[in-house]
């Protein structure tokens, strides 16, 4: 069995990337990346057991959120540090079982035998025999029957999609025993062949609700520590001076940087889902946090050639870095491609050393884009958005948000968006929202038709706005003038997508194309019980929308 990953949108003809990665995933990396995550199960089966019995370890939690977060995609190309990684998960298995063991002398039970593959295998000692593992144990094997296969992989890209928004959490220093514990008890049962199919639906809707709570916890921690985004203005456009580019999503590492370039003469830019930061008080503060650089992740190659300072990536979505940027590339975090240097810990000194070598920007002031409507400040002009609606100056909103991509076709939001009729708001989030962000929308009776919410895992702050219209409205969110238009990409949007199915919201519309997860059996699930359909073209699905 060779290579096999079906967890994006970009999935080699609509089924699944199986010579190489459409990405620039490595047949060998991905194999690494699937006996990652089979030892992450190995390691969850004592660890959930270990926790029904009152035992947990704070290391272990941690090494299976950065496990899973390692294989989203676009994060680790680089086979030397998964190999590292397995490796680690070996020991951390053993601590896990150790856990177990011990957690059932103190309540006087004997320790169950555990003898699935996974909590037992022995690693290659090289390797190419571990990529020869990794390649036995592919998601490809998981169940003979195709639907319930599905629904597993539909978990399992959920785990890795609510992993990295836990990762940034628990930077933050922000945690939740139910999610961990979750991670764990779900990981365990992907191994188990007695659970059928609606065992494994219920899971995936839990995972929806654990991740409403985990980007509950994120969004707590980015308010705690920087305050609620407030309406902010972002430059387009260049300062004179040295320059610093910041893309992913971690505010934490970008505080850091900020920090530590006080002074310097260095300005630093946002890139991609970076670009919400400018809104909190806490980020804004710093005179050098000077603008947005190009935009979504899918133009980094023709962009970064043009970015005259060092570029630092924190989290998702890093592409092939070409030759004539490499050299002033840093990754951190969770991030890693082979001979891109990696910055380990809190200390930024090389990436501040490099961009002073570096020309820098001249002085080019450019347009202006709005950020930061986050709940709070939506909300708290509440009164006016709920009179322009009953006195139908706002007919209906449309939240068009998620990620862009590469493929063809994603024209579509551009198209939605500018059709959108003149009394109708649009929120948007995510990284999708540059297909859009920089046309000019106006307002209606000074509040504005774009509302950008912020980055994906600001989902949660949409969910509150929605939730905050139906109480006003006293209805539910379905019946809300209200619908949604996302576009997804990688797997924190399939955990996004799970966390609406689990509030219950219907009528989604879901495009470029639909996952090549989804099996048809599955597909018809989701449209008897949630209605939710793939895009079609922007006029027709607008026309829907406006009649529903
Ligand atoms: Fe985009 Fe990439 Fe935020 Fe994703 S930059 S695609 S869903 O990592 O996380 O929206
Ligand atoms: Fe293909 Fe997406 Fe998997 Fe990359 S992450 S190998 S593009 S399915």
């Amino acid at each position: 069995m060779g290579m096999f990953c079906n967890q994006c949108e970009q999935a080699a003809n609509g089924v699944g990337c199986s010579i190489s990665g459409v990405c620039g995933k490595k047949p060998d990396v991905a194999a690494l990346q699937d006996l990652l995550l089979y030892t992450l199960k190995g390691i969850s089966l004592y660890a959930a057991k270990a926790r029904e019995l009152g035992g947990k370890d704070a290391s272990i939690d941690r090494f299976i959120v950065e496990g899973l977060f390692t294989t989203v995609t676009n994060v680790d190309f680089d086979a030397g540090h998964i190999e590292k990684a397995i490796r680690k998960g070996i020991e951390v298995r053993a601590q896990a079982k150790s856990l177990y063991e011990s957690s059932c002398q103190a309540k006087g039970v004997a320790p169950a035998r555990v003898d699935i593959p996974q909590a037992t295998y022995t690693p290659a000692a090289d390797q190419a025999g571990l990529v020869r593992q990794g390649e036995e144990h592919g998601l490809s094997t998981l169940h003979v029957n195709e639907d319930i296969r599905s629904v597993i992989e539909t978990l399992t890209f959920g785990l890795k999609g609510m992993a990295a928004y836990m990762d940034h959490a628990l930077i933050l220093g922000r945690s939740d025993e139910e999610v961990l514990a979750f991670f764990h008890r779900a990981l365990a049962a992907t191994t188990d062949p007695g659970l059928g199919l609606m065992d494994f639906v219920g899971l995936a809707m839990e995972c929806g609700k654990q991740n409403l709570r985990t980007m509950e916890i994120l969004n707590q921690g980015h308010v705690e520590t920087y305050g609620h985004p407030v309406p902010t203005p972002v430059n387009l456009g260049t300062r004179a001076g040295k320059a610093i580019l910041v893309s992913g999503h971690d505010l934490k590492m970008l505080e850091e940087l900020l920090k530590q370039t006080e002074g310097k003469g260095i300005n630093i830019y946002t890139h991609g889902e970076m670009m919400p930061a400018h809104a909190y008080p806490g980020l804004k503060k710093y005179p050098h946090l000077a603008g947005n650089f190009g935009g979504a992740w899918q133009d980094q190659a023709k962009e970064f050639v043009n970015f005259p300072g060092a570029i630092i990536f924190n989290t998702n979505c890093i592409q092939r870095p070409a030759d004539s940027y490499k050299d002033r590339l840093f990754t951190w975090g969770l991030v890693q491609w082979p001979d891109v240097q990696h910055i380990e810990g809190w200390d930024f000194s090389a990436v501040i050393s490099r961009a002073q070598e570096l020309s820098g920007f001249s002085e080019n002031p450019g347009q202006e884009i709005l950020v930061g409507f986050g709940h709070n400040a939506v909300l708290g002009v509440a009164d006016k958005v709920i009179a322009a609606v009953k006195s139908g100056a706002i007919k209906r909103f449309f939240l068009i948000g998620g990620c862009d991509g590469a493929k063809s076709g994603r024209n579509y939001y551009t198209e939605f968006a500018e059709k959108v009729p003149q009394d109708c708001v649009i929120l948007t989030l995510a990284c999708g929202k540059y297909r859009f962000n920089k046309l000019e929308f106006g307002d209606i009776g000074g509040i504005p038709r774009l509302l950008d919410v912020g980055q994906c895992n600001d989902a949660y702050s949409a969910i509150q706005i929605a939730l905050a219209l139906a109480g006003a409205f006293e209805c539910g969110v379905n019946e809300l003038p209200l619908s949604f238009i996302l576009s997804w990409y990688e797997q924190k949007a399939v955990v996004i997508l799970l966390t609406l199915l689990h509030l219950g919201i219907k009528n989604i519309k879901l495009g470029p194309t639909l996952p090549a997860f989804i099996t048809p059996n599955v597909l018809n699930f989701l449209v008897e019980n949630f209605n939710i359909g793939p895009v079609t073209n922007a006029e027709d699905d607008l026309k829907a929308a406006l009649a529903a």
